[in-house]
């Protein structure tokens, strides 16, 4: 015998069969790297979730990149005033002075400290020319947006904005959400509030009034892109319900691209002016200055890892599964043995891994022992077996003989004749299965290797029964 396998194909059918029915099975096969020990009622067990690295503060790993380049206040030194007051001018900004200097790291530094810290613009010296400055965050990564967008400003929200996405490193942009006082006005669109929008209108895009109204800029400072909300149109109102969502991203792939982004641009369109008219007198009370910019997300690795690393300024998942590459958007070389696929949101049973398997599925690696040259490839135990084993044999590698037969001793496992029928006899034998040197198990009264014989004291009654 060339080969010792202990797994023939009935255990194998009898593993998956139990992984079916049982509630919380010893293994999924290969959502065993996305499990964790969590505490139910029945105690101590397993928790299977999609492969997916944790949500965390994105804002960590970004480039933040300005449109005008110069925009940023301070160079030369600049005096603005409070936009609520403007006799109020001891707001200094010089860029060749920490203490005075407001760069853009500032709006991703941690926030609590007091005095607030943040971005601020040059004024807005050329009005009516508008006042206009691109903020782009960009990865270099695929990422799943898992909460609101919040951006905290500190002198008054801007009166026109839009928040744009792209997913392709930057090359193309669509919008997000259009941001006005007067989205009429501003953009000719319906004001609409994420509170109008259904499951079917989920991927619209809108026009909001709710962050930019009023003179109040003193208590509501942040404007954000609400997520959550979006999220809970499927899993419910305190997300609740994440199955129904994943199962919806799972199979809408509108939707998971809805959520994914590569890059984010804040397009300031009108600094706040807290009044209908622009006091031309004193413009050094219009400008942006932006605190805080909050991205959570998670890198987007295809279902197929659960961690993802921050190494030499880039973000990259590790991937399982033998998939690769910055998303674990491929199979690795050697594993193309099928087209490369996303795993899936929800975990097996109503999900799939989809993993990678080895290439060669073919003639190479089906040893059948020339029983058979077809294999199949079983995901939950990532194994090759042999399918339509002939000549009586049965196994991954059809190495045994079926049930009713028994092996040859003198012939080789590849031999035509390596199995040969039991033949037992159909009424004095138990069943038609035999031991493996050929030997079948006797009814009461019966004896000899197929239990064709009568044991001494006993004859055939009909020749069905030995009495
Ligand atoms: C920024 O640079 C451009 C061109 O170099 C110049 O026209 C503009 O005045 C500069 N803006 C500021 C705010 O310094
Ligand atoms: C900002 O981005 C938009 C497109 O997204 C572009 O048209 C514009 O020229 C950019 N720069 C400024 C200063 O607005
Ligand atoms: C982006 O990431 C790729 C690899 O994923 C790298 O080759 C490229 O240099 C990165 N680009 C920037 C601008 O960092
Ligand atoms: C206008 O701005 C200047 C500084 O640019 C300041 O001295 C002055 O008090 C401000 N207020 C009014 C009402 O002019
Ligand atoms: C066992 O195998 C040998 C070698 O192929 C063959 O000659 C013999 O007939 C086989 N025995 C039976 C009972 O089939
Ligand atoms: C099969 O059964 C016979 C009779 O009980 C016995 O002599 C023989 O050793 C058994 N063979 C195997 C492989 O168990
Ligand atoms: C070469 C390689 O990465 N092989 C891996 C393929 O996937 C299985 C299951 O995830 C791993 O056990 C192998 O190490
Ligand atoms: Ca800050």
């Amino acid at each position: 015998m060339r080969f010792h396998l202990a797994l023939t194909l009935q255990a194998l059918w009898t593993a998956v069969c139990q992984a079916a029915m049982q509630h919380y099975p010893a293994a999924w096969g290969h959502y065993d790297v996305c499990k964790s020990q969590i505490y139910t009622d029945e105690g101590l067990t397993w928790d299977y979730m999609a492969c997916q690295p944790e949500a965390q503060d994105m804002t960590q790993y970004l480039k933040v990149t300005l449109d005008p380049p110069n925009i940023t206040c301070g160079d030369p030194p600049e005096t603005y005033c409070a936009l609520e007051n403007p006799y109020m001018c001891n707001n200094e900004c010089d860029a060749s002075t920490e203490e005075l200097a407001h760069p853009p790291e500032l709006m991703f530094d941690i926030e609590g400290r007091n005095p607030t810290t943040f971005w601020q613009s040059s004024s807005w010296k050329k009005y009516p020319k508008p006042l206009l400055v691109n903020i782009t965050l960009s990865w270099n990564k695929t990422i799943e947006l898992t909460d609101d967008i919040v951006l905290t400003f500190e002198s008054g929200r801007p009166e026109q904005m839009v928040l744009e996405k792209s997913l392709d490193y930057g090359r193309t942009w669509q919008p997000y959400q259009f941001y006005a006082t007067d989205c009429l006005d501003a953009f000719t669109m319906e004001p609409k509030t994420v509170q109008d929008l259904t499951q079917h209108t989920l991927l619209d895009i809108i026009c909001t009034e709710d962050y930019s109204r009023g003179y109040v800029w003193k208590n509501d400072k942040t404007v954000r892109f609400e997520i959550k909300d979006r999220f809970a149109l499927f899993a419910g109102p305190r997300l609740h319900n994440m199955a129904s969502l994943y199962g919806q991203l799972d199979t809408t792939k509108n939707l998971r691209d809805f959520f994914t982004i590569t890059d984010l641009r804040v397009r300031l369109l009108r600094p706040a002016t807290g009044a209908t008219m622009v006091d031309e007198n004193n413009l050094s009370r219009y400008f942006y200055a932006i605190s805080d910019i909050k991205v959570q997300g998670r890198c987007k690795c295809n279902l197929h890892a659960n961690s993802c690393v921050y190494d030499k300024e880039k973000l990259s998942c590790e991937c399982e599964h033998n998939t690769t590459g910055p998303d674990c958007g491929r199979c690795k070389r050697a594993y193309q043995g099928r087209a490369w696929s996303a795993g899936s949101y929800l975990p097996i049973p109503k999900g799939t891994a989809n993993i990678c398997v080895p290439n060669n599925i073919g003639p190479v690696n089906c040893e059948c022992f020339g029983h058979s040259n077809r294999c199949s490839y079983i995901e939950l135990l990532n194994t090759v077996i042999c399918v339509s084993c002939k000549h009586n044999t049965r196994g991954q590698h059809c190495q045994l003989c079926k049930l009713g037969y028994y092996r040859n001793a003198s012939a080789e496992l590849d031999d035509e004749n390596v199995c040969i029928e039991c033949n037992c006899n159909p009424f004095g034998s138990v069943s038609d299965r035999c031991n493996g040197t050929g030997f079948c198990i006797c009814k009461e009264g019966t004896t000899g290797p197929k239990c064709q014989q009568c044991l001494p004291g006993y004859l055939w009654d009909d020749g069905c029964k030995c009495k």
